[in-house]
């Protein structure tokens, strides 16, 4: 890449052996079934995350969208975080073109509704009321510093949603960060849910994509809704050539994208007039503030880092931040961003 770009891992070029195998692709009409790179994708995800099957879409959004249209039906409700990247970051999807009510619930520091107030959220059937039809989750948890939520929390969502008849996703747009920080294997979350999205374009560095995982029957269901919402795409192998390349072997990587998020976490709390705590850096996300006391606009900060020093930042509102580390972040561009703040601060 040629920019210095903290803004998100979205931005990410993809590598070098992407673009070889990009090239290379073996391909075929897809919406036939036909190209062998994607469906080699689509089974390699569902392995991995201990599914039957797999369906490649085109983003993360369209990932949540399609499984939350195949779930549940117009007139439906489905419970999420208030904060989650489904309700607040998807151009209402949910409501707009599903028909579906979200019931937001507030979220712990970790992102983690409460399992009561889930338990209470669940509404009984009454003609006035939305049917209860879904829990959508989120790790690692975007809204909350990127937050790596344990397999327990899943198992208390799984608990519910059998008790109650409710059909459960997992937004896993970064579950590979958060199981990397926890140190487990995917399926030990995957397999509380009943449908998991995963992106390949984040932290991953795909030029595009994500996969949706979920039993036989599901998958062959979200396969229709994915052609309804103009999703089918043709030989798509050429992107899901660098997808297997994501899954493969990015996932392994991506603990050194958390040590550097550390070590700028770490520095930026050196800094008087950053506002910080280290400690709720667990993944590749790190959110700070400015003090009310810095003379400096938020803008104008952005814009000095920028032209001076070529360095994005991703601006949250107010005095709120947020930087990103992936794969094309190195221990020293951390040190520039560091130094850079540091100028500007002085
Ligand atoms: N998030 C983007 C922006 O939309 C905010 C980012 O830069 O973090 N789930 C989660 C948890 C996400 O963070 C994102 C993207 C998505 C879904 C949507 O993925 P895309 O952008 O592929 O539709």
């Amino acid at each position: 890449m040629d920019t210095l770009d903290f803004r998100s891992d979205t931005v990410t070029w993809p590598t070098p052996a992407m673009r070889e195998a990009m090239a290379t692709a073996t391909v075929g009409d897809d919406v036939y079934g036909e190209d062998p790179t994607v469906n080699e994708l689509e089974v390699f995800a569902a392995e991995l995350l201990g599914k039957e099957a797999g369906l490649f879409v085109s983003s993360g959004t369209q990932g949540n969208l399609i499984a939350a249209l195949t779930h549940a039906q117009r007139g439906d409700e489905a419970i999420l975080g208030e904060d989650a990247h489904i309700f607040c970051w998807e151009a209402g999807g949910l409501a707009v073109l599903g028909g579906i009510t979200p019931r937001p619930l507030p979220t712990d520091p970790q992102g983690r509704m409460d399992l009561d107030q889930i338990r209470s959220a669940v509404r009984g059937d009454n003609p006035h009321w939305p049917r209860s039809r879904l829990i959508l989750t989120e790790n690692s948890s975007g809204g909350n510093h990127g937050a790596a939520i344990e397999p327990d929390y899943f198992a208390g969502i799984r608990q519910i949603a059998e008790e109650h008849g409710l059909r459960s996703h997992l937004d896993g747009a970064r579950l590979f960060n958060a199981t990397t920080a926890l140190q487990i294997d995917p399926k030990t979350i995957a397999q509380h849910v009943d449908s998991v999205s995963i992106c390949l374009s984040k932290g991953l560095c795909a030029p595009a994509g994500s996969v949706l995982v979920g039993d036989r029957d599901f998958i062959h269901q979200a396969r229709r809704t994915r052609k309804l919402l103009g999703g089918g795409m043709r030989q798509a192998g050429i992107l899901a050539a660098a997808g297997l390349i994501a899954l493969q072997e990015m996932t392994q990587r991506l603990a050194a994208d958390h040590t550097n998020a550390q070590r700028l976490a770490q520095g930026l709390a050196q800094i008087p007039g950053i506002l910080i705590n280290p400690e709720q850096v667990q993944t590749n996300m790190v959110f700070f503030s400015l003090a009310d006391t810095v003379p400096i606009l938020p803008q104008d900060l952005m814009a000095k880092l920028y032209d001076t020093y070529g360095i994005r930042l991703g601006s949250y509102g107010g005095q709120k931040f947020r930087a990103v580390t992936h794969y094309w972040i190195q221990p020293h561009h951390v040190e520039a961003l560091l130094s850079a703040l540091r100028e500007i601060l002085n």
